[in-house]
């Protein structure tokens, strides 16, 4: 079954481990993974850009900044907390007819702290996605990838 992900998903979470850095990430000779394909783990690093959302809850409202995003595969979407305690959520029932959703996050709530989605919905549609706590208020956005 792991065959199925995207070539893409392991660059961008190599991408992060690197970007994270700080703790140790390992050496670039330990990431390649075991019985992955060999072209795969050679593979030049992704040209994905890094997207970044801040999460509001405030006398503006509960929000996401910005609510409409435009991506491309092979992106992060680096969803920050700002104010408040927030999730991301792609709701089945609002992107109707979309295989492998990405999972809802848990609930950011250290300002500061992160959540990376990499983009690997397929091109050529907007999903929906919403804070869960916040959505009677409106907190919600799109996610475009094209
Ligand atoms: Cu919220």
């Amino acid at each position: 079954m792991p065959t199925m992900t995207p070539p893409w998903t392991l660059l961008a979470t190599a991408a992060l481990l690197a970007a994270c850095g700080g703790k140790g990430a390992g050496t670039p000779a330990g990431e390649k993974s075991p019985g992955a394909g060999a072209s795969a783990a050679a593979a030049p690093a992704p040209t994905g850009k890094i997207i970044v959302v801040e999460m509001f809850a405030d006398e503006k409202g509960s929000r996401y900044v910005p609510a409409e995003i435009t991506a491309h595969p092979g992106d992060v979407v680096r969803f920050t907390l700002v104010v408040g305690v927030h999730n991301i959520h792609f709701l089945a029932d609002s992107n109707v007819g979309v295989a492998n959703l990405p999972e809802p996050s848990d609930l950011l709530q250290l300002p500061g702290q992160t959540y990376d989605l990499p983009v690997n919905l397929p091109a050529g549609r907007t999903y929906f996605f919403q804070c869960d706590p916040h959505l009677l208020l409106g907190m919600k956005g799109h996610l475009k990838v094209e």
